[in-house]
Protein backbone atom coordinates (compact mmCIF):
# COMPACT_ATOMS: atom_id res chain seq x y z
CA UNK A 1 0.00 0.00 0.00
CA UNK A 2 1.32 3.12 -0.93
CA UNK A 3 0.86 5.94 2.01
CA UNK A 4 0.09 9.50 1.09
CA UNK A 5 2.39 12.08 2.98
CA UNK A 6 -0.21 12.86 4.98
CA UNK A 7 -1.01 9.31 6.35
CA UNK A 8 3.09 8.43 6.71
CA UNK A 9 3.52 11.74 8.92
CA UNK A 10 0.31 10.46 10.75
CA UNK A 11 1.39 7.02 11.55
CA UNK A 12 4.82 8.06 11.99
CA UNK A 13 3.26 10.26 14.57
CA UNK A 14 1.23 7.31 15.97
CA UNK A 15 4.36 5.52 16.31
CA UNK A 16 6.24 8.23 18.42
CA UNK A 17 3.04 8.48 20.43
CA UNK A 18 3.10 4.97 21.27
CA UNK A 19 6.77 4.56 21.49
CA UNK A 20 6.50 6.84 24.22
CA UNK A 21 4.57 4.58 26.24
CA UNK A 22 6.65 1.83 25.83
CA UNK A 23 10.00 1.55 28.40
CA UNK A 24 12.73 3.23 26.60
CA UNK A 25 15.78 1.24 25.52
CA UNK A 26 18.60 2.33 27.47
CA UNK A 27 21.60 3.86 25.33
CA UNK A 28 24.83 1.42 26.08
CA UNK A 29 26.77 2.76 29.27
CA UNK A 30 29.86 4.43 28.20
CA UNK A 31 31.22 0.96 30.18
CA UNK A 32 29.99 -1.12 27.55
CA UNK A 33 30.78 0.35 24.73
CA UNK A 34 34.15 0.68 26.36
CA UNK A 35 34.09 -2.61 26.98
CA UNK A 36 33.59 -3.90 23.35
CA UNK A 37 37.83 -2.91 23.38
CA UNK A 38 38.32 -4.54 26.12
CA UNK A 39 38.25 -1.73 28.25
CA UNK A 40 36.79 0.26 31.33
CA UNK A 41 34.98 2.98 32.31
CA UNK A 42 34.30 4.67 35.64
CA UNK A 43 33.97 8.40 37.60
CA UNK A 44 35.53 10.36 40.73
CA UNK A 45 32.89 10.42 43.46
CA UNK A 46 32.56 12.25 46.42
CA UNK A 47 30.96 11.68 50.17
CA UNK A 48 28.64 14.10 51.06
CA UNK A 49 25.53 14.10 54.06
CA UNK A 50 22.56 13.15 52.22
CA UNK A 51 20.15 15.69 51.24
CA UNK A 52 23.33 17.54 49.67
CA UNK A 53 23.67 18.82 46.68
CA UNK A 54 27.14 17.69 45.52
CA UNK A 55 28.71 14.90 43.31
CA UNK A 56 28.39 11.95 45.48
CA UNK A 57 26.85 8.58 46.01
CA UNK A 58 24.69 9.86 48.70
CA UNK A 59 22.85 12.45 45.82
CA UNK A 60 20.30 10.42 44.54
CA UNK A 61 20.84 12.01 40.72
CA UNK A 62 24.42 11.74 40.67
CA UNK A 63 24.16 8.21 42.33
CA UNK A 64 22.13 7.24 39.11
CA UNK A 65 24.18 8.54 36.50
CA UNK A 66 27.19 6.33 38.09
CA UNK A 67 25.43 3.59 37.95
CA UNK A 68 24.42 4.53 34.16
CA UNK A 69 27.65 4.92 33.45
CA UNK A 70 30.38 3.38 35.35
CA UNK A 71 32.01 0.45 36.16
CA UNK A 72 34.78 2.16 38.48
CA UNK A 73 34.85 4.47 41.03
CA UNK A 74 37.88 6.65 42.98
CA UNK A 75 37.14 8.36 45.64
CA UNK A 76 37.68 12.49 44.58
CA UNK A 77 38.74 13.43 47.92
CA UNK A 78 37.87 11.13 50.65
CA UNK A 79 40.87 8.81 51.53
CA UNK A 80 43.17 11.51 50.89
CA UNK A 81 45.75 12.49 53.72
CA UNK A 82 42.93 15.65 54.68
CA UNK A 83 40.56 13.32 54.75
CA UNK A 84 41.83 10.31 56.65
CA UNK A 85 44.71 11.56 58.54
CA UNK A 86 43.42 15.29 60.33
CA UNK A 87 46.00 13.74 62.95
CA UNK A 88 49.69 11.87 63.10
CA UNK A 89 48.39 9.12 65.41
CA UNK A 90 44.87 8.55 64.21
CA UNK A 91 43.25 7.63 61.08
CA UNK A 92 39.05 8.52 60.24
CA UNK A 93 37.77 6.71 57.69
CA UNK A 94 34.12 7.00 58.14
CA UNK A 95 33.85 9.36 54.95
CA UNK A 96 35.83 6.63 52.51
CA UNK A 97 34.40 4.05 53.85
CA UNK A 98 31.10 5.07 52.82
CA UNK A 99 31.67 5.23 49.38
CA UNK A 100 33.99 1.83 49.58
CA UNK A 101 30.79 0.04 51.16
CA UNK A 102 28.96 2.01 48.11
CA UNK A 103 31.19 0.75 45.24
CA UNK A 104 31.54 -2.72 46.93
CA UNK A 105 27.86 -2.97 47.39
CA UNK A 106 26.56 -1.69 43.83
CA UNK A 107 29.62 -3.97 41.89
CA UNK A 108 32.25 -1.44 41.03
CA UNK A 109 35.53 -1.55 41.26
CA UNK A 110 37.31 0.94 43.40
CA UNK A 111 40.86 3.04 42.58
CA UNK A 112 42.34 4.26 45.82
CA UNK A 113 43.33 7.59 45.32
CA UNK A 114 46.18 8.50 47.20
CA UNK A 115 48.51 7.22 49.24
CA UNK A 116 50.77 10.09 49.25
CA UNK A 117 50.30 13.78 47.15
CA UNK A 118 53.40 15.43 47.06
CA UNK A 119 52.80 18.64 47.11
CA UNK A 120 52.98 20.92 50.68
CA UNK A 121 49.48 22.27 49.55
CA UNK A 122 47.63 19.55 50.12
CA UNK A 123 49.00 18.17 53.45
CA UNK A 124 47.20 18.37 56.52
CA UNK A 125 48.40 21.49 58.32
CA UNK A 126 50.43 19.23 60.97
CA UNK A 127 52.28 17.26 58.44
CA UNK A 128 53.20 20.46 56.53
CA UNK A 129 54.66 21.76 59.60
CA UNK A 130 56.17 18.45 60.98
CA UNK A 131 60.01 18.71 61.35
CA UNK A 132 61.61 15.32 60.93
CA UNK A 133 64.35 14.02 63.20
CA UNK A 134 65.51 11.55 60.78
CA UNK A 135 64.80 9.55 58.06
CA UNK A 136 63.85 6.92 59.70
CA UNK A 137 61.15 8.99 61.88
CA UNK A 138 59.43 10.05 58.14
CA UNK A 139 60.07 6.39 57.05
CA UNK A 140 57.62 4.89 59.81
CA UNK A 141 54.85 7.78 59.32
CA UNK A 142 54.66 6.91 55.46
CA UNK A 143 54.79 2.84 56.27
CA UNK A 144 52.71 3.34 58.99
CA UNK A 145 50.45 4.90 56.20
CA UNK A 146 50.47 2.43 53.62
CA UNK A 147 50.14 -0.36 55.72
CA UNK A 148 46.80 0.82 57.27
CA UNK A 149 45.43 1.87 54.56
CA UNK A 150 45.99 -1.60 52.33
CA UNK A 151 45.36 -4.02 55.19
CA UNK A 152 42.32 -2.12 55.89
CA UNK A 153 40.79 -2.48 52.33
CA UNK A 154 42.82 -5.65 50.73
CA UNK A 155 41.52 -6.28 47.64
CA UNK A 156 38.43 -3.75 47.66
CA UNK A 157 41.01 -1.54 45.99
CA UNK A 158 42.01 -2.87 42.61
CA UNK A 159 44.42 0.03 41.64
CA UNK A 160 46.09 2.81 43.92
CA UNK A 161 47.41 5.97 42.96
CA UNK A 162 50.63 5.14 45.43
CA UNK A 163 52.46 8.70 44.91
CA UNK A 164 50.49 11.23 43.14
CA UNK A 165 52.13 14.71 41.56
CA UNK A 166 56.20 13.74 42.71
CA UNK A 167 57.61 16.40 39.79
CA UNK A 168 57.64 19.59 40.13
CA UNK A 169 56.23 21.05 36.26
CA UNK A 170 58.04 24.18 36.05
CA UNK A 171 61.53 22.56 36.91
CA UNK A 172 61.14 18.94 35.73
CA UNK A 173 62.89 18.06 39.05
CA UNK A 174 61.40 15.97 42.36
CA UNK A 175 59.72 18.59 44.58
CA UNK A 176 61.23 19.21 47.25
CA UNK A 177 59.11 19.10 50.62
CA UNK A 178 59.69 18.50 54.76
CA UNK A 179 58.90 15.13 53.55
CA UNK A 180 60.41 14.35 50.35
CA UNK A 181 63.81 16.06 52.11
CA UNK A 182 63.63 13.89 55.60
CA UNK A 183 63.73 10.75 53.08
CA UNK A 184 65.29 12.09 49.56
CA UNK A 185 63.09 12.31 46.57
CA UNK A 186 63.45 8.90 45.08
CA UNK A 187 64.07 7.12 48.16
CA UNK A 188 60.68 8.32 49.13
CA UNK A 189 59.27 6.86 45.99
CA UNK A 190 61.26 3.42 46.61
CA UNK A 191 59.98 3.36 49.72
CA UNK A 192 56.33 3.59 49.11
CA UNK A 193 56.06 1.23 46.32
CA UNK A 194 57.61 -1.57 48.09
CA UNK A 195 55.95 -0.69 51.07
CA UNK A 196 52.68 -0.94 48.90
CA UNK A 197 53.60 -4.15 47.18
CA UNK A 198 54.08 -6.06 49.92
CA UNK A 199 50.82 -4.69 51.43
CA UNK A 200 48.41 -5.14 48.55
CA UNK A 201 50.61 -7.86 46.70
CA UNK A 202 47.48 -7.98 44.10
CA UNK A 203 46.54 -4.14 43.30
CA UNK A 204 48.17 -2.18 40.27
CA UNK A 205 50.11 0.24 41.63
CA UNK A 206 50.82 3.40 39.50
CA UNK A 207 52.55 6.83 39.67
CA UNK A 208 50.59 9.56 39.14
CA UNK A 209 50.79 12.86 37.66
CA UNK A 210 49.24 16.18 35.50
CA UNK A 211 51.95 16.59 32.75
CA UNK A 212 49.87 17.14 29.79
CA UNK A 213 49.95 17.53 26.05
CA UNK A 214 49.67 21.07 25.98
CA UNK A 215 52.35 23.64 24.44
CA UNK A 216 53.40 25.46 27.44
CA UNK A 217 56.75 25.51 28.58
CA UNK A 218 56.01 23.52 32.18
CA UNK A 219 54.39 20.82 30.29
CA UNK A 220 57.51 20.22 28.81
CA UNK A 221 59.43 20.09 31.62
CA UNK A 222 56.46 18.45 33.52
CA UNK A 223 56.78 15.63 30.67
CA UNK A 224 60.43 15.44 30.60
CA UNK A 225 60.59 15.31 34.51
CA UNK A 226 57.99 12.73 34.83
CA UNK A 227 59.96 10.37 32.16
CA UNK A 228 63.23 10.54 34.39
CA UNK A 229 61.12 9.73 37.26
CA UNK A 230 59.91 6.40 35.72
CA UNK A 231 63.58 5.66 34.40
CA UNK A 232 64.67 6.00 37.41
CA UNK A 233 62.25 3.76 39.37
CA UNK A 234 62.48 1.22 36.45
CA UNK A 235 66.11 1.56 36.54
CA UNK A 236 66.06 0.82 40.43
CA UNK A 237 63.55 -2.45 40.12
CA UNK A 238 60.86 -0.48 42.01
CA UNK A 239 57.36 -1.78 41.32
CA UNK A 240 55.23 0.42 39.38
CA UNK A 241 52.83 -0.97 37.19
CA UNK A 242 51.43 1.91 35.37
CA UNK A 243 51.43 5.68 34.70
CA UNK A 244 48.30 7.21 35.69
CA UNK A 245 47.66 9.90 33.31
CA UNK A 246 45.41 12.14 34.80
CA UNK A 247 44.14 14.06 31.91
CA UNK A 248 42.75 17.35 32.75
CA UNK A 249 43.34 18.41 29.15
CA UNK A 250 42.72 22.56 28.88
CA UNK A 251 41.60 24.61 26.09
CA UNK A 252 44.41 27.75 26.98
CA UNK A 253 44.46 29.33 23.51
CA UNK A 254 41.51 30.52 20.78
CA UNK A 255 43.48 28.68 18.28
CA UNK A 256 40.95 25.76 16.10
CA UNK A 257 41.22 22.47 17.78
CA UNK A 258 42.63 20.73 14.94
CA UNK A 259 45.64 22.99 15.05
CA UNK A 260 46.35 22.94 18.94
CA UNK A 261 46.06 18.97 18.51
CA UNK A 262 48.41 19.27 15.36
CA UNK A 263 50.66 20.63 17.55
CA UNK A 264 50.58 18.77 20.93
CA UNK A 265 50.03 15.16 19.22
CA UNK A 266 53.76 13.79 17.82
CA UNK A 267 55.45 15.00 21.18
CA UNK A 268 53.07 13.79 23.26
CA UNK A 269 52.89 10.19 21.28
CA UNK A 270 56.50 10.34 21.74
CA UNK A 271 56.35 10.57 25.36
CA UNK A 272 53.69 7.54 25.57
CA UNK A 273 55.88 5.61 23.68
CA UNK A 274 58.94 5.51 25.85
CA UNK A 275 56.79 5.10 28.48
CA UNK A 276 55.54 1.71 27.41
CA UNK A 277 58.37 1.40 25.55
CA UNK A 278 60.24 0.89 29.37
CA UNK A 279 56.86 -2.10 30.22
CA UNK A 280 54.49 0.20 32.26
CA UNK A 281 51.14 0.45 31.83
CA UNK A 282 49.16 3.37 31.25
CA UNK A 283 45.60 4.63 32.95
CA UNK A 284 43.23 7.87 32.70
CA UNK A 285 42.65 8.63 36.20
CA UNK A 286 41.12 12.38 35.73
CA UNK A 287 40.02 12.78 32.69
CA UNK A 288 37.98 16.13 32.01
CA UNK A 289 37.80 19.18 29.52
CA UNK A 290 39.23 23.05 31.07
CA UNK A 291 37.31 25.08 28.80
CA UNK A 292 38.89 28.10 30.10
CA UNK A 293 39.44 29.52 26.95
CA UNK A 294 36.64 28.23 24.74
CA UNK A 295 33.85 30.59 23.46
CA UNK A 296 31.21 31.69 25.88
CA UNK A 297 28.07 30.35 23.43
CA UNK A 298 26.83 26.96 24.81
CA UNK A 299 26.68 25.14 21.04
CA UNK A 300 29.91 26.33 19.86
CA UNK A 301 31.78 25.43 23.44
CA UNK A 302 30.51 22.42 23.83
CA UNK A 303 31.40 21.74 19.91
CA UNK A 304 35.20 22.59 20.88
CA UNK A 305 35.04 20.24 24.11
CA UNK A 306 34.03 17.42 22.53
CA UNK A 307 36.38 18.12 19.72
CA UNK A 308 39.06 18.29 22.04
CA UNK A 309 38.80 15.87 24.22
CA UNK A 310 37.97 13.37 20.84
CA UNK A 311 41.01 14.06 19.43
CA UNK A 312 43.18 13.40 22.90
CA UNK A 313 41.00 10.15 23.82
CA UNK A 314 41.84 8.70 19.92
CA UNK A 315 45.71 9.44 20.82
CA UNK A 316 45.67 7.27 24.07
CA UNK A 317 43.06 4.98 22.89
CA UNK A 318 45.04 4.11 20.31
CA UNK A 319 47.31 2.05 23.12
CA UNK A 320 46.47 -1.31 24.02
CA UNK A 321 48.95 -0.33 27.08
CA UNK A 322 45.44 1.52 28.29
CA UNK A 323 42.91 -0.58 29.91
CA UNK A 324 41.20 2.09 32.68
CA UNK A 325 39.64 5.36 31.77
CA UNK A 326 38.20 7.39 34.35
CA UNK A 327 36.60 11.07 34.69
CA UNK A 328 36.94 13.07 36.86
CA UNK A 329 33.39 13.55 37.70
CA UNK A 330 30.62 13.17 35.34
CA UNK A 331 28.59 16.25 35.69
CA UNK A 332 29.45 19.98 34.98
CA UNK A 333 27.27 20.93 38.38
CA UNK A 334 29.42 19.53 40.38
CA UNK A 335 32.74 19.82 38.58
CA UNK A 336 36.30 20.64 40.99
CA UNK A 337 37.47 22.78 37.47
CA UNK A 338 34.86 25.56 37.89
CA UNK A 339 36.19 26.82 41.46
CA UNK A 340 39.72 26.24 40.40
CA UNK A 341 40.58 29.05 38.12
CA UNK A 342 37.36 30.61 37.16
CA UNK A 343 36.03 31.65 33.38
CA UNK A 344 36.75 35.51 32.17
CA UNK A 345 32.66 35.39 31.26
CA UNK A 346 31.83 33.82 34.65
CA UNK A 347 29.94 30.91 33.05
CA UNK A 348 29.53 27.63 34.62
CA UNK A 349 32.71 25.36 33.37
CA UNK A 350 31.85 22.44 31.18
CA UNK A 351 34.09 20.20 31.13
CA UNK A 352 32.58 16.95 31.91
CA UNK A 353 29.87 14.43 29.81
CA UNK A 354 26.76 15.99 31.77
CA UNK A 355 25.95 19.29 32.21
CA UNK A 356 24.47 21.06 34.90
CA UNK A 357 21.04 19.75 34.21
CA UNK A 358 22.25 15.92 34.30
CA UNK A 359 21.72 16.30 30.06
CA UNK A 360 24.69 14.22 28.08
CA UNK A 361 26.58 16.73 26.16
CA UNK A 362 28.68 16.11 23.03
CA UNK A 363 31.65 15.37 24.49
CA UNK A 364 29.57 12.29 25.65
CA UNK A 365 28.65 11.53 22.26
CA UNK A 366 32.59 12.02 20.93
CA UNK A 367 33.53 9.81 24.26
CA UNK A 368 30.91 6.86 23.07
CA UNK A 369 32.22 7.16 19.73
CA UNK A 370 35.98 6.99 20.76
CA UNK A 371 35.34 3.92 23.05
CA UNK A 372 33.06 1.97 19.76
CA UNK A 373 36.25 3.00 17.23
CA UNK A 374 38.59 1.57 19.58
CA UNK A 375 36.25 -1.65 20.01
CA UNK A 376 35.93 -2.13 16.60
CA UNK A 377 40.08 -1.51 15.84
CA UNK A 378 40.40 -4.43 18.98
CA UNK A 379 38.61 -7.05 17.53
O1 LIG B 1 38.77 17.58 42.68
C1 LIG B 1 39.49 17.69 43.90
C2 LIG B 1 38.98 18.90 44.69
O2 LIG B 1 37.65 18.67 45.08
C3 LIG B 1 39.84 19.12 45.92
O3 LIG B 1 39.45 20.32 46.56
C4 LIG B 1 41.32 19.19 45.54
C5 LIG B 1 42.19 19.26 46.79
O4 LIG B 1 42.06 18.11 47.56
O5 LIG B 1 41.69 18.04 44.78
C6 LIG B 1 40.97 17.85 43.59
O6 LIG B 1 41.40 16.66 42.94
C7 LIG B 1 42.73 16.68 42.41
C8 LIG B 1 43.28 15.28 42.52
O7 LIG B 1 43.19 14.81 43.84
C9 LIG B 1 44.71 15.19 42.03
N1 LIG B 1 44.81 15.71 40.68
C10 LIG B 1 44.23 17.01 40.44
C11 LIG B 1 42.77 17.02 40.92
C12 LIG B 1 42.11 18.35 40.59
O8 LIG B 1 42.74 19.38 41.29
Amino acid sequence: MKLTRRQALAGGAAMLASSALARPVAPASLDAIAGEGGRRFGSAVAWAPPGLDAGSFTNPRYAALLEAECALLVPENQLKWQWVRRAPDSFDFRAFDAIADYATGRGFKLRGHTLFWTPTKWYPKWLAEMRFGSAAEAERLLTNHVRTVCSRYGDRIYSYDVVNEAVQPETGKLRDTNVTRALGGEALLDLMFHTAREAAPHAQLVYNDYMSWERTHDDKRHIKGVLKLLEGLRRRGTPVDALGVQSHIRLLEKAPVAEIVRQSEKPWRRFLDEVVGMGYQLVITEFDVNDHEAPTAILARDRMVADYGKAYLDVMLGYPQLQDVLCWGMCDRYSWLDGFDPRADETLKRGTPYDANFAPKPLRTAMAADFAQAGSRHV
